[in-house]
């Protein structure tokens, strides 16, 4: 039997009108597109190694999540993308192809002139093509820390929109300050996307941090749209991060080998061995276990490590709606409305700043409720 749609939220509708599956939108005739522009404001070296630092003085021992997505991390992350027991970048981009007019529609209701759409952690870019058609921004900022992913994907993603100007920032999007000065983001409204559940990497003190942060980067009156994936059966999560090709293994491992290539490390991979399990009823912890008591070499200091402990690669926090409206609140952001896909395993929130648009005090409900009479099924 299929499940009921939960009350709270608009969910994907089985089928779609091929009119509808949104892809290239160059025209015979159009004129050639400007390239992509590209911005490299990456951490230096000396960043790196400061925090690679912070974070093996920790207990226990953690180091940043974004750390993990050099070249070769962020192909492992499209693999891991693939696995059949990891469905949220499926299910999340099923629903945003699924549903791009009516997001696009609520994320840019009454704003005007044209917006910019900015991105945060856009890696391959590949979420956002049918939000870029449905919302014919004036520009795209797609912010990401992958330089050697960004380049390419911007640049393919201009061809492809020729009407909408690309500008790809690489960045540790959680430590700007402002954005840039370019003339793309002057006198223009800025909407925010931030698909894919990457707030969870961070733990939920960091996670209410960088809501607030985002609602200065984009300006007073702006909206976000962002994925949340939701607490589901630990059994699943656990094989999600767990994947039987060994795919999130070797991503978490890849570290090491980036700690030994840029920092001077000795790290033995095989002396490790990668765990993913959920905890606290909130979060799946990924980590790199000790397999013995052992010492290593990084960034010129000597580390030691006992049988069992962990280095902490990743937390992925999952948040039901209530958890994150009450954290998106806390950031100063008022949650608008919900969309999920048929299951309801995650959810793509869009939210406005709270001291925006119409007050709350007079009796105005904050979400609005689009139960859906149709039978639902699990995105693809
Ligand atoms: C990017 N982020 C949302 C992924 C997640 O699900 O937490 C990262 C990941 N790490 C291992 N598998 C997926």
């Amino acid at each position: 039997m299929l499940p009921r749609p939960p009350a709270d939220c608009t969910v994907a509708e089985s089928g779609r009108p091929p009119e509808l599956a949104l892809e290239s939108t160059e025209l015979p005739g159009t004129t050639a597109p400007q390239p992509a522009e590209l911005l490299d404001l990456h951490p230096a070296p000396a960043d790196l190694e400061r925090l690679v630092l912070e974070g093996m003085a920790r207990q226990p021992r953690q180091l940043p999540a974004w750390l993990l997505y050099d070249a070769e991390g962020s192909r492992l992350f499209e693999l891991i993308g693939q696995q059949p027991e990891y469905g949220l970048t499926r299910q999340e981009t099923a629903l945003l192809r699924e549903r791009a007019p009516e997001l696009a529609r609520s994320l840019a209701e009454g704003i005007t002139p044209a917006p910019v759409l900015v991105e945060f952690g856009a890696g391959n870019l590949s979420k956002v093509g049918p939000l870029l058609e449905a919302l014919q921004p004036a520009a795209y900022v797609a912010l990401d820390i992958s330089l050697d992913q960004l380049g390419p994907s911007c640049r393919a993603l201009q061809e492809r929109h020729p009407a909408v100007s690309v500008l790809g920032i690489c960045c540790d999007y959680a430590d700007l300050d402002q954005l840039p000065p370019h003339p793309l983001l002057e006198g223009r409204p800025r909407l925010g996307f931030y698909p894919g559940s990457s707030l969870g990497n961070f733990d939920p003190p960091q996670a209410r941090a960088l809501l607030s942060r985002f609602a200065h980067l984009l300006g007073p009156g702006s909206r976000l749209l962002i994925g949340i994936d939701q607490p589901k059966a630990p059994e699943r999560l656990e094989a999600a991060y767990n994947d039987a090709a060994g795919v999130s293994a070797a991503f978490a491992f890849n570290l090491l080998r980036r700690l030994n290539r840029e920092l001077a490390g000795d790290f033995d991979p095989a002396a490790f061995t990668y765990h993913a399990r959920w905890a606290d009823a909130s979060r799946i912890v990924m980590a790199l276990v000790s397999r013995h008591a052992q010492t290593v070499t990084l960034a010129g200091r000597r580390w030691s490590f006992t049988a069992g402990e962990p280095l902490i690669t990743e937390y992925s926090v999952k948040y039901s709606p209530e958890a994150f409206h009450a954290l998106a609140a806390a950031a100063g952001w008022r949650a608008i409305r919900r969309w999920c896909d048929g299951a309801d395993d995650l959810s793509l929130h869009l939210l406005a700043q709270a001291d925006s648009g119409p007050s709350r005090t007079g009796g105005e409900t904050p979400i609005q409720h689009h139960a859906d009479p149709t039978p639902m099924r699990n995105a693809p």
